[in-house]
């Protein structure tokens, strides 16, 4: 039986998020466009991949009763320039990175800041199984089980000043475990460390995630273990993995991608299918697993729970 893959996906959707595109991942699309063309009439005829559902869950009400994206492509399929630009290189790349022991170091304008052990850090949060769906900017989204806690709930325990105004979170600087943050690693210029924030009300949402797993598992190396952010409302981009910081402060923190193409990305990145990105067009968006496109949804489909934090912004300024 034939399955869509992650890989007949047009090139065109399959192209480096990065503004900066090497020769490699040049060949690498073209190749796959090649691919993508000769199996390209066999596409529709069997798009039912097996779904693996989680055993026992009744649906919470943030889930998304949609089919979830396979484990394999949720696994597969992945941007994480730590381990390599290429949708494939992460799962091969991090295979040797060991998640554990972690450390988080939390600063800043709080009254707990201490570098704590992960243990530490997760103690007393309660875990739950969350099904989100997952929109990247370059117009291919999934729908993910995500296992994990409210950052809401962290925050409360570690104690903000009124003066916090937004979070910023760090990922792991390590060129050693990294391969991908290696100068001699053709990758795709990023600066490192990855870094990414939210407004503190953002931070707060209910909505707003730490996960440590996925599928009821803990959290493979490709998809940011041992934790990583998940924002279901904003582009994939915000969220950041392999958090090793959390730093509280009153200014609007640098954000990777923005800090990247400023005329690409913004500090929101909320899910929005009337402001185009300027080399994808976010009106519709194509399931992983699936032939058709569907619509994009404003805020990823979660406007019911996000829109009241942006009323009276103009979401085309802050894209
Ligand atoms: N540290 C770090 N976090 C990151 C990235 C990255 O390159 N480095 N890529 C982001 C992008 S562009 C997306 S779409 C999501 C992908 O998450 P997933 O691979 O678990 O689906 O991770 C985000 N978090
Ligand atoms: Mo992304």
């Amino acid at each position: 039986m034939l399955i869509n893959r992650a890989s007949d996906i047009p090139s065109s959707e399959i192209t480096s998020e990065g503004i900066y595109h090497n020769r490699r991942e040049f060949i690498k699309t073209a190749s796959a466009a090649v691919a993508a063309a000769a199996t390209g009439l066999l596409l529709p005829a069997c798009t039912e991949a097996a779904a693996p559902q989680l055993p026992g869950k009744q649906p919470g009400k943030y889930d998304t009763n949609e089919k979830m994206t396979p484990y394999e492509d949720v696994t597969t399929y992945n941007n994480f320039y730590e381990f390599g630009t290429g949708k494939d290189e992460p799962a091969k790349l991090s295979r040797s990175f060991k998640p554990l022991p972690w450390t988080v170091a939390v600063e800043g304008l709080v009254k707990k800041p201490a570098v704590y052990a992960y243990d530490d850090l997760i103690k007393g949060l309660t875990m739950e199984d969350r099904v989100y769906r997952m929109r990247c900017v370059e117009a291919w989204s999934m729908v993910i089980p995500w296992l994990g806690f409210p950052l809401a709930d962290l925050i409360k325990k570690l104690e903000p000043l009124p003066s916090a105004k937004y979070v910023e979170f760090t990922t792991l600087n390590a060129p050693d475990r990294m391969p991908g943050q290696r100068p001699s690693f053709f990758g795709g210029g990023l600066k490192w460390p990855y870094v990414e924030g939210l407004r503190m009300d953002e931070a707060m949402n209910p909505l707003t995630l730490l996960a440590t797993g996925l599928y009821g598992k803990a959290l493979p190396n490709q998809n940011g273990a041992p934790i990583r952010l998940v924002t279901p409302w904003k582009y994939g981009f915000k969220g950041i993995k392999s958090i090793v910081k959390i730093r509280f402060v009153d200014k609007e923190p640098g954000n990777t991608w923005k800090l990247t193409g400023p005329s690409e990305y913004g500090f929101f990145a909320n899910v929005n299918p009337t402001v185009d990105h300027p080399r994808w067009s976010q009106a519709s968006e194509r399931r992983l697993g699936e032939f058709l496109k569907r619509k994009t949804l404003m805020f990823n489909g979660y406007a019911e729970q996000v829109a009241q934090m942006y009323s009276g912004m103009d979401l085309r300024k802050n894209y």
